[in-house]
């Protein structure tokens, strides 16, 4: 398949790490496209005619990894669409896998990532960011409760994700507490040692 062939760089780290801050910096700079799992799932759930909308909105506001069968085919599809539509096969795969079983089907039956891009930050950290946004951004789980059940999902069900890749060698690991500047000047060198 087309996608198959294509390059893929997941993009994980805890709920508001900068994942989709760094992900915007990228496709300024570089021909990828940003596929956020959590902006696709929100948009689906969304959609008139959707089966999954309350299943989504549920999960969601509790902090739990939707099953992969949703998510993934929702990735496939937008894929695809790139690929047909923009003529781009570079993908940053924002907030997936966060579940072994993601990680494992995805690369079985779409594409095998280049490898994952990693962003390391402190709750304390986080929780004052998404605290903030919380304040305009209109999300659904960005209040004290959820990211409290953010964080415990990202370190009980996600961070076996993470471990499993470096295992392979397939992490590139980037402290995310700096500013947004400094840590996007990580993520350049971090892209270079790679080869992209
Ligand atoms: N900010 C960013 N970088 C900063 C910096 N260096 N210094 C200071 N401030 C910084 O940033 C968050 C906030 O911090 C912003 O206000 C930003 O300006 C500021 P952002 O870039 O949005 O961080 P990000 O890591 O993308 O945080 P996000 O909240 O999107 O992370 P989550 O992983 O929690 O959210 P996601 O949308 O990926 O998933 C949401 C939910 O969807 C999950 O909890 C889960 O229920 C579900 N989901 C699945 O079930 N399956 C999936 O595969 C994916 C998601
Ligand atoms: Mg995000």
């Amino acid at each position: 398949t087309a996608e198959g062939e294509a390059t893929v760089i997941f993009v994980l780290g805890g709920p508001g790490a900068g994942k989709g801050t760094q992900c915007s910096n990228i496709v300024r700079d570089y021909k990828f496209k940003h596929l956020s799992a959590g902006d696709l799932l929100r948009e689906e759930q969304d959609r008139k005619g959707s089966d999954f909308g309350d299943l989504i909105k549920e999960y969601i506001r509790d902090g739990k990894i939707v099953p992969m069968e949703v998510t993934i085919q929702l990735l496939e599809n937008a894929m695809q669409a790139t690929i047909k539509n923009d003529g781009i096969n570079k993908f940053l795969i924002d907030g997936f896998p966060r579940k072994m079983d993601q990680a494992i089907q995805f690369e079985k039956s779409v594409c095998k990532s280049n490898f994952t891009l990693f962003f390391e930050c402190t709750e304390k950290v986080m929780e004052e960011r998404l605290l903030n946004r919380g304040k305009t951004s209109g999300r659904a789980d960005d209040n004290e409760e959820s990211i409290r059940k953010r964080f415990r999902t990202f370190v009980e069900t996600s961070m076996p994700v993470v471990d499993y890749f470096e295992k392979d060698g397939r992490v590139v690991k980037i402290q995310a507490v700096q500013t947004p500047d400094e840590v996007y000047e990580h993520v350049k060198l971090g892209f270079t040692e790679r080869g992209i």
